[in-house]
């Protein structure tokens, strides 16, 4: 089985999660499966709110309502992707550079749903390099930051995000404490948002695999 049939088997597992209301929905590759998923039942929910553009076109195009966050309010919950997770559910996420308003829509859903495929599971985060939404005029200064953490700090040059913001993704980072690593990042003076989801982690993981899905919780 290949790496998308992992994805669409766990984007479709993650189904059974939805309740009917609005549903958050993240973005990237393994998302677009669960939107393609998600259509089948659109008859049950009221609509979504869009963690990007991307996931925005998406829905719209198999006419799911999209809304606001701030008229939707508290979400019952949110499903996305991730590049890595821990076995505690805690996340590398934002190679789609859609971090910012990813961990907006998690901190406002009651549970959050990670689904992606077996590849991801990893033991320490790191190995995928971090992404940092950056405000541009701060992108030097917090890639000397970054530098002092330990890390090699890579402009993602020619990417803006939704937010008009820049992404530095970091190499060489062994994260063995994900929770002091993502504050210790937020508080660095222009940095929007670090690709860590420790301080929100997923409440349930769906991992694609050749022997079928599998839950970790
Ligand atoms: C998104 O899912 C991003 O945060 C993360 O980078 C991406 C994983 O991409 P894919 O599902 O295409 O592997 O939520």
């Amino acid at each position: 089985m290949n790496q998308d049939a992992m994805k669409k088997q766990a984007a479709e597992a993650a189904l059974a999660y939805v309740e009917g209301g609005v549903v958050g929905v993240g973005t990237g590759s393994t998302v677009n499966h669960f939107i393609d998923a998600l259509a089948t039942i659109k008859g049950r929910i009221e609509g979504a709110v869009s963690s990007s553009e991307a996931s925005t076109e998406r829905l719209k195009g198999h006419g799911i309502p999209v809304l606001d966050l701030n008229s939707a309010g508290e979400l019952s919950i949110y499903v996305d992707g991730a590049d890595e997770s821990n076995e505690r559910l805690q996340l590398i996420k934002g190679g789609g550079g859609a971090l910012t308003r990813e961990k907006i829509v998690a901190a406002a859903s009651r549970q959050f749903v990670c689904i992606a495929d077996e590849s991801k599971l990893v033991k320490v985060l790191g190995r995928f390099p971090l992404p940092v939404e950056v405000i541009p005029m701060a992108r030097s200064y917090v890639a000397r930051e970054l530098v002092r953490l330990g890390g090699t700090p890579i402009w993602r040059e020619g990417f803006v995000t939704d937010n008009g913001n820049l992404i530095l993704d970091v190499q060489h980072l062994e994260i063995a404490d994900p929770l002091q690593f993502e504050q210790r990042i937020n508080n660095l003076a222009g940095v929007v948002t670090v690709g860590i989801f420790a301080l929100r982690p997923a409440d349930v993981l769906i991992l694609g695999t050749p022997n079928g899905a599998k839950t970790i919780k």
